[in-house]
């Protein structure tokens, strides 16, 4: 009975192997585990059983049941997100015909101002050797959490109120979600590539929480890592305050407090005086005169292995740069849900190349 039923469990996959359609695995589904599917005859077969023979065979069949039904769900997850993927694809959009559209009388875009502020960053990054990495807005609970040292039990988490994807599976790999952070492409990064290195990766970053003057449920993040021999402290501030000055064109006046996050160690947080009331206390930084602005710390031993990387060999320093509040400290935007809320009034301001 068991090799009938193992081989039954290779028959279901290789039935749903090729197929592509919701519609064609939901009717597999039912040959299978329907009420007169192939599961079914052999539960039937099992009421003239000893009941010796009912205690050992009822397990294994409701055993491959439960495997069958996990297929089915990963085939199903698997095949909505090809179609999302394709869909993505289809609907790219050509900028490049912006010129033909001011020629016929239309009306000329322009970047919005974080695109704008990104670029900058970018080329100060680039011109100090680093790449500019991307990452997936879907990502999985491996990336988004455990291979940055924040394991399901751990309180860190709740620092990050995630949107889930509804999926059945305990597997880190499959559990998807919104990305909270661009920390994961600290670890995409690390497993893509030898140390020494040192990039950077902008992008849009997902969480539940509720929105306010500086807090938005869909921001912008801009990551930045450096793995290499005798990365220290030292070489972190250096970047940060390179940063800050290129942007700035002048001195702001910033702090450094320890800040705790699992996957560094030590972790600071530069913070930055509030330049919307020049600190004397307002909505954005909530009447502190200060704005969190820049998260950093030594990369932990246990992301560096997670990435493949030997600590005893290599360190790194890591920091995630709310890039949005860094756009309203340049421009003096006082609410940050301006960002987003297709207002073209606002987006017009910035409209000067
Ligand atoms: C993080 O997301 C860490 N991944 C940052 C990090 C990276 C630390 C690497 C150490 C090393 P945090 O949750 O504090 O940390 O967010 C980082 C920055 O994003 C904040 O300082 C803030 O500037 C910005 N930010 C956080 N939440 C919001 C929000 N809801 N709206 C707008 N900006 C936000």
């Amino acid at each position: 009975m068991k090799d009938q039923l193992d081989s039954l469990l290779s028959e279901f996959e290789s039935a749903l192997t090729p197929l592509t359609e919701q519609a064609d695995v939901l009717s597999a589904k039912a040959n299978f585990l329907g009420k007169k599917g192939k599961v079914s005859e052999i539960m039937k077969s099992i009421g003239g059983m000893s009941p010796e023979e009912k205690k050992t065979i009822g397990p294994l069949v409701n055993a491959t049941k439960d495997k069958m039904l996990s297929i089915l769900q990963d085939k199903l997850n698997f095949i909505e997100i090809e179609k999302i993927n394709q869909k993505l694809e289809k609907e790219k959009i050509d900028i490049t015909l912006l010129d033909d559209i001011k020629s016929e009388g239309g009306t000329h875009g322009g970047y919005h101002p974080r695109t704008i502020v990104q670029k900058e960053i970018e080329d100060v990054f680039l011109s100090m050797g680093f790449e500019v990495l991307d990452g997936p807005h879907v990502e999985d609970e491996f990336h988004n959490f455990e291979a940055l040292n924040i394991p399901a039990d751990h309180p860190a988490r709740d620092m990050q109120d995630t949107f889930w994807f509804h999926h059945p599976s305990s597997d880190v790999e499959k559990k998807q979600l919104l990305r909270t952070h661009t920390s994961t492409i600290q670890i995409r990064g690390m497993l893509e590539r030898k140390p020494p290195f040192r990039f950077i990766a902008p992008g849009t970053v997902f969480r539940c929480e509720r929105t306010d003057a500086s807090h938005e449920m869909v921001f912008n993040q801009l990551e930045g890592m450096m793995v290499g021999k005798d990365v220290s402290v030292a070489h972190l501030i250096y970047f940060m305050k390179t940063l800050l000055k290129e942007i700035f064109k002048k001195d702001v006046k910033v702090r450094l407090r320890p800040g705790f996050f699992p996957f560094v160690e030590p972790g600071f947080e530069l913070d930055i005086n509030c330049l919307i009331c020049n600190g004397k206390g307002c909505s954005v930084c909530k009447k502190t005169g200060w704005v969190e602005l820049l998260p950093c710390g030594m990369v932990h031993p246990n992301v560096l292995r997670a990435g493949n990387i030997d600590p005893d060999e290599w360190s790194g320093f890591a920091f995630g740069l709310g890039l949005d509040r860094l756009v309203m400290m340049r421009y003096g935007i006082d609410d940050i849900r301006y960002f987003n809320n297709g207002d073209l009034r606002f987006y017009e301001q910035f409209h000067s190349f």
